[in-house]
């Protein structure tokens, strides 16, 4: 059985979750209206990637025995974007995930609840990747600069990327 500050944390990370999901639709357009189809693609796919976090707490708690409570979902701040601050947002934000992940650890130890403990295992991976792969286009998008054919090879390998479906 979950404690009751552990089903309100992992609560605030299905919240958080969603937060994630509805920040990437929103780069999503952004990205569009700044008229980079592949970007807005990758965006799109890492929304839908950020809801199969939100139902794998989701589910979780339900496993668990425990009490579903969905919070309100914030308005994403997003204004006048450029490709490189939208993905030195998605960092910022992968990384600010990663503490609240870490955090959940903590308090699953500290209860010695070791369930939820390796439930949490798949997220601190997954973390790894997510602030990589944000890196990654960072250090694309900075090599080439002003240059208008870099940006779209690359916009054109973001246009490749397709959904990974939850496991
Ligand atoms: Fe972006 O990993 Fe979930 O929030």
């Amino acid at each position: 059985m979950l404690s009751d500050t552990m089903q309100q944390a992992l609560n605030q990370q299905i919240n958080e979750e969603f937060c994630s999901a509805f920040i990437y639709l929103g780069m999503s357009a952004e990205a569009d209206r700044i008229g980079l189809p592949g970007f807005s693609n990758w965006f799109k796919m890492q929304y839908q990637e950020e809801l199969g976090h939100a139902e794998r707490f989701f589910n979780y708690i339900l496993e668990r025995n425990g009490s579903v409570d969905l919070l309100p979902i914030g308005k994403p701040e997003l204004t006048e974007e450029t490709p490189l601050s939208l993905f030195e947002k998605s960092l910022k934000h992968e990384r600010h995930i990663t503490v609240c992940v870490s955090r959940l650890k903590d308090l699953a130890r500290g209860e010695s609840d070791h369930a939820t403990d390796v439930f949490l295992e798949w997220f601190v991976r997954e973390q790894v990747e997510e602030e990589s792969n944000a890196q990654n286009v960072i250090d694309q998008l900075r090599l080439v600069g002003d240059n208008a054919n870099g940006l779209f090879l690359i916009d054109r390998e973001l246009a490749t990327r397709t959904a990974t479906p939850a496991e």
